[in-house]
């Protein structure tokens, strides 16, 4: 029989697709936002928190992918009828750290918060532009004398 805890591939499909409806921000769902969608499985909230417990495996009050496949998980055992474990079962844990597949969910880098170098404030001198026009040479309008005369005169001349 195939171990209760264990997170199928299916299921994970659809706590992925749950993830995403909550909007999560740089790959986490805060408590608020789990606990709305938590609510809906009708679960008491006592029961609930200790699902939260188990399931926020780093403790840091914001669940991740896996921690809500997680989450999902126990909720949906709790509601079939299944008692809570004390501590979270190794393969609950480890079929909700891998994605749908089995193969490892891409780990959604959490971005630092860069200090922003600060800008001199000191404004930059910018240099005068000179205001003087510059003088540009006049093209001279005088058409340039040919030297060659007109093939006509040439013909008269030598007639
Ligand atoms: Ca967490």
């Amino acid at each position: 029989m195939a171990d209760p805890w264990m997170v199928t591939p299916g299921e994970r499909t659809k706590h992925d697709e749950q993830f995403k409806t909550l909007r999560p921000v740089a790959g986490f769902i805060t408590g608020d936002q789990a606990k709305g969608f938590f609510l809906q499985s009708r679960l008491p909230p006592q029961v609930l928190g200790i699902i939260w417990a188990l399931s926020d495996v780093d403790g840091d009050g914001k669940m991740d992918l896996h921690e809500f496949s997680i989450a999902c998980k126990l909720i949906n055992l709790k509601l079939r009828g299944f008692n809570l474990p004390p501590t979270l079962p190794p393969s609950l844990k480890q079929s909700a750290c891998v994605g749908a597949g089995g193969a490892p969910a891409p780990v959604v880098p959490v971005v630092p918060v860069v200090p922003v170098a600060p800008v001199p404030a000191a404004p930059v001198p910018v240099a005068p532009i000179p205001a003087a026009p510059v003088h540009v040479a006049p093209v001279p309008a005088a058409p340039v004398p040919a030297s060659v005369p007109p093939m006509d005169e040439i013909e008269k001349e030598e007639v």
